[in-house]
């Protein structure tokens, strides 16, 4: 049976009946590799292919028969990376990418530093050329080879190995997991030699099983520095609450709006993470943005103690709220980040001020901290409503901007259940009402820009066959530089729909381009030069439907787009991929489309 066209059951790809290379009892190095992959529970290995890895593909589809872990092509190896990045944001756990020697992890490179950054689990396993200089073919083995090809990622993976031998494999499978799944977690990166893989080995030895060398459970919080906390916090008159990267579980959701309640704490949100408290609840405060709102300072700048659930940037909002002023606020953290920080990437942030640093998982200490707080008696002083950012320039009425874009998908989505994936830059604050963990996923992590197709596609896949409908809202530039993810999308019947806020340009640097004129009393009306994607205006309908999926648009008129994002939402609804490029008029980015529902105390 011929790739992609596996049985109904099996999914494409999927052989019903491998001929499996164990009734022969002829094994290879490579088939330690797979079946270790599968004994650590890898659903999925998306993928783009080499020679570096032909022993571990073989034994993939003929020993495994190309099921747990079932390949996922991908056109790109930042897709397959994406991917990976994607499925663990929605699920908290890893899938496999597999990518080429050296020139398939230069490709991934970007990818793995998003996920890196987004503290997500992607188990990344790639190949050398034989190691074994005699054993090397003519050229393409040689300009295939690396030394330490673990470096090309080393300072953005948490661990990386070369086993060097079939013996050291299934230990070095089974570290790079728990690594990968211990918080705070992120990729690592295991590097197979083509000659190990290609080695006859005769019978397989005895391998380990996964179940003993699992992640740690979730270390507890030191009990004096919680005491401390919890007294803080008691006492606080007027806590806020950062939520920052927290799991996508209901339960610590759950608990956190208790948290919030018992102290009647302000929340403050970030975009950068996903969905950590309801937008409507009347403890949430105005939309932080990513980089700390003016609004949001003010509120910081209020609370006597403030409790950061790992905040992306603590010392920068403390920063941004107090600039050089001393920061009088009592600053509790809950984060185990401290752990991942090396020398090379500068993504751990600035260095807060911490009264109490409870090292652990923040959904830890919130659970932790309930059983010693009691809900306050006491009357509070009263909340207001107060006014949010300045209100956006008024559009014309026959534009769409990226707010009414937002207003055009709430109408066309109704009442269903989503899950948006991604959201575009100009989508400040609280564009996206949310009430459950899994309602946003938050940003690509690093800032690299051209990982959201590939991102969503891997979200997509984790939530194929819930009731949750997959969006991602992606900028024009994003998608461009990550279109072919679409293909894998598609070939593997992952339904999804794809928005785009095509302003037809990468916007956000013209926006920079704008600053630097200004500053320097230079003409902004060039600020569009070498930043415009015009002239041919790409046609992202037609590249989606190029591989396949449902291409609407361009939708110019705001008349078009609710009725055009319905059909896409059937497309989806019936199981397909579908992309909507909405033309939308650069310059009205706002930070609400909710309105000004929040509150804080007077
Ligand atoms: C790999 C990479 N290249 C370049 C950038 C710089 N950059 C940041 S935002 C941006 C524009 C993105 O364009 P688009 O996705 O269309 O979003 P828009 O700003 O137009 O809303 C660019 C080029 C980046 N962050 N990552
Ligand atoms: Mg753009």
């Amino acid at each position: 049976m011929s790739e992609g066209q596996g049985s109904k059951s099996l999914g494409p790809g999927a052989i019903e009946r491998p001929a499996l290379a164990n009734e022969t009892g002829d094994y290879w190095g490579s088939d330690v590799m797979a079946l270790m992959l599968r004994e650590i529970g890898l659903p999925y290995v998306a993928l783009n292919p080499g020679a570096s890895y032909r022993g571990l593909h073989d034994s993939l589809v003929n020993l495994l028969g190309n099921q747990a872990p079932q390949m996922l092509l991908c056109l790109h190896e930042e897709h397959a990376v994406a991917i990976a990045h994607g499925y663990a944001k929605v699920t908290g756990k890893p899938m496999g990418a597999i990518v080429h020697s050296n020139v398939g992890l230069m490709h991934a490179t970007m990818a793995v530093f998003n996920a890196w950054c987004d503290r997500t689990p992607v188990v990344l396993l790639g190949a050398t050329g034989p190691v074994d200089a005699a054993k090397r073919r003519p050229w393409i083995d040689w300009i295939h080879t690396a030394a330490d090809q673990g470096a090309l990622v080393r300072n953005y993976t948490k661990w990386d190995d070369q086993p060097a031998s079939v013996a050291a494999v299934p230990e070095s499978v089974l570290r790079a997991y728990k690594m990968a799944t211990t918080a705070p977690n992120g990729p690592v990166y295991v590097c197979f030699d083509a000659a190990l893989q290609e080695t006859r080995i005769g019978d397989l030895p005895q391998l380990p099983s996964a179940a003993r060398f699992k992640a740690p459970a979730p270390a507890a919080p030191d009990p004096a520095s919680l005491k401390e906390a919890a007294a803080l916090l008691a006492k606080a008159e007027r806590p806020v609450i950062l939520v920052g990267r927290t799991s996508r579980d209901e339960a610590a959701w759950a608990r956190r709006v208790e948290l919030a309640e018992t102290l009647d704490a302000i929340v403050l949100t970030d975009p950068k993470t996903g969905s950590g408290f309801p937008t409507r609840h009347r403890l949430q405060g105005p939309p932080a943005g990513n980089m700390l709102s003016p609004e949001a300072c003010e509120i910081l700048r209020e609370a006597d103690v403030i409790l950061s659930l790992d905040w992306v940037d603590l010392a920068g909002a403390l920063k941004t709220a107090w600039g050089d002023e001393e920061i009088n606020s009592k600053v509790i953290l809950a984060s185990l980040d401290h752990q991942l920080h090396n020398g090379w990437s500068m993504d751990y942030q600035g260095l807060a001020p911490t009264d109490i640093h409870l090292a652990v998982e923040p959904d830890v200490a919130v659970a932790a901290l309930l059983p010693s707080l009691t809900p306050r008696s006491r009357p509070q002083a009263p909340v207001v409503p107060v006014a949010v950012a300045e209100a956006p320039p008024s559009a014309p009425a026959d534009v769409i901007t990226p707010v009414s874009l937002a207003a055009g998908l709430r109408d066309a989505v109704g009442s269903r259940t989503t899950c948006i994936i991604r959201t575009p830059l100009a989508w400040g604050g609280h564009a996206w009402e949310t009430n459950h963990p899994l309602d946003m996923l938050g940003g690509d992590g690093g800032g690299g820009i051209g990982g959201g197709p590939g991102m969503a596609v891997g979200a997509a896949l984790a939530l194929r066959g819930t009731a949750r409908l997959p969006i991602a809202v992606l900028g024009d530039g994003d998608t461009l530089m990550g279109i072919t993810a679409l293909w894998t999308a598609v070939h593997y019947r992952i339904p999804l729909l794809i928005v785009v806020a095509n302003n037809n340009s990468f916007f956000n640097d013209e926006l920079h381009q704008d600053r630097m004129a200004r500053q320097r009393s230079r003409p902004v009306a060039n600020r569009w030069i070498g930043q415009r994607i015009a002239d041919p205006e790409p046609d992202i309908a037609m590249l989606a439907r190029g591989q396949g999926a449902t291409g609407f648009g361009p939708v110019r008129d705001p008349a078009e787009l609710v009725r055009t994002l319905r059909s896409a939402i059937e497309t989806v609804e019936a199981g397909g991929v579908a992309l909507v490029d909405v033309r939308v008029e650069p310059g009205y980015a706002t930070t609400m489309a909710l309105g000004s529902h929040f509150t804080r105390r007077a």
